[in-house]
């Protein structure tokens, strides 16, 4: 069966064609609407899926946000220009016609990323490092969504109580620092106003203040991240997002893992399907809801 899977996020909408033997075809992308209204992002969709939706036999999406009942509810609605709800499922069935189903996107990654790493019955927590910082939690084989959709949410854990106001209302939340948007928004001086893909360009080339920026986010991921082990006592820890897939980020947080103390160790990966984890994921839930069904 040809699944349209679609991956929603605050920077950047893809979306693509997955086979049942996970073949990725005629991916597209396109930068997602800031607007607090949903008919901007109504029409981002229609655009988006137009060219290739009448392929697919059923649509399955893993988009940012708490994800309930097939509506996306932001906990961070400014990832998304303000706004607060959409209902998800409801506008692609009427868009495509297709049975459709949602999850968050880092769950759905989570998902994609257990199913590739050979784990059985164990323990796994993807993380990524995004427009925010996301994240799924595999336990005992089972993907954790939650009674309301919120298990994994955990770039909205505290990384530094005199912190930046995060936009979900709390005070010092590791995405209002570690994500995409926090080290932009951290940026002064020549800096001011440039997206984290520009500051990671300028730390490559060894601008001190954005080599900070990118730093300070690894540190506090590699913080997040011990967290994560004395929660869950994880075997893995899985990091996706462009930000945690950018150049030497990884070894950065490797880094500053290595000087916690050991017993908060874990192995930590990049996404074995990298960008791709979130549409794989949707497309391989979708797949299982449907054999559940037979
Ligand atoms: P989304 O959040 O929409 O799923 P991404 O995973 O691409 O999208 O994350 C978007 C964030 O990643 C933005 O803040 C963007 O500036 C940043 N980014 C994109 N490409 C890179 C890169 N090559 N290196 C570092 N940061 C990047
Ligand atoms: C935010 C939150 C999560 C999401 C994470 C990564 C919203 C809109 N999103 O913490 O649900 O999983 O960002 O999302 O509240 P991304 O856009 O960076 O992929
Ligand atoms: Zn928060």
């Amino acid at each position: 069966m040809t699944t349209l899977a679609i991956d929603i996020g605050g920077t950047k909408l893809a979306a693509a064609l997955v086979d049942d033997l996970l073949q990725v075809r005629e991916r597209r992308e396109i930068p997602t609407p800031a607007s607090q209204t949903p008919d901007a992002l109504d029409a981002a969709l229609a655009e988006l899926v137009a060219p290739i939706a009448k392929q697919a036999e059923r649509v399955a999406i893993a988009s940012t946000g708490i994800i309930r009942e097939g509506t996306l509810l932001a906990i961070n609605p400014h990832n998304l220009g303000g706004l607060l709800h959409y209902p998800l499922v409801q506008r692609l069935e009427k868009l495509t016609g297709l049975p459709t189903i949602a999850i968050n996107d880092a769950q759905a990654a989570a998902w994609a990323e257990y199913q590739a790493s050979g784990m059985q019955n164990e323990d796994m927590v993807f993380i990524t490092v995004s427009t925010g910082v996301g994240g799924g939690v595999i336990s005992g084989g089972n993907l954790q969504t939650g009674a309301g959709g919120l298990a994994g949410h955990l770039g909205h854990t505290l990384a530094d109580p005199t912190g930046a106001v995060c936009g979900c209302g709390r005070v010092g939340c590791v995405e209002a620092i570690a994500s995409g948007r926090g080290i932009s928004a951290h940026a002064s001086g020549d800096l001011s106003g440039l997206d984290a893909k520009t500051i990671f360009a300028h730390a490559a080339q060894g601008h001190v203040q954005a080599q900070a920026l990118v730093n300070r986010s690894a540190q506090v991921l590699a913080r997040l991240i011990a967290d994560v082990k004395a929660i869950t006592d994880c075997q893995r820890v899985v990091i996706g997002g462009s930000v945690g897939l950018a150049d030497g980020y990884l070894d950065a947080v490797r880094r500053f893992l290595a000087q916690e103390p050991p017993v908060y160790h874990v192995e930590v990966t990049a996404a074995h399907y990298r960008h791709d984890a979130g549409l794989l994921g949707a497309a391989m839930l979708a797949q299982r809801s449907n054999d559940d069904c037979r």
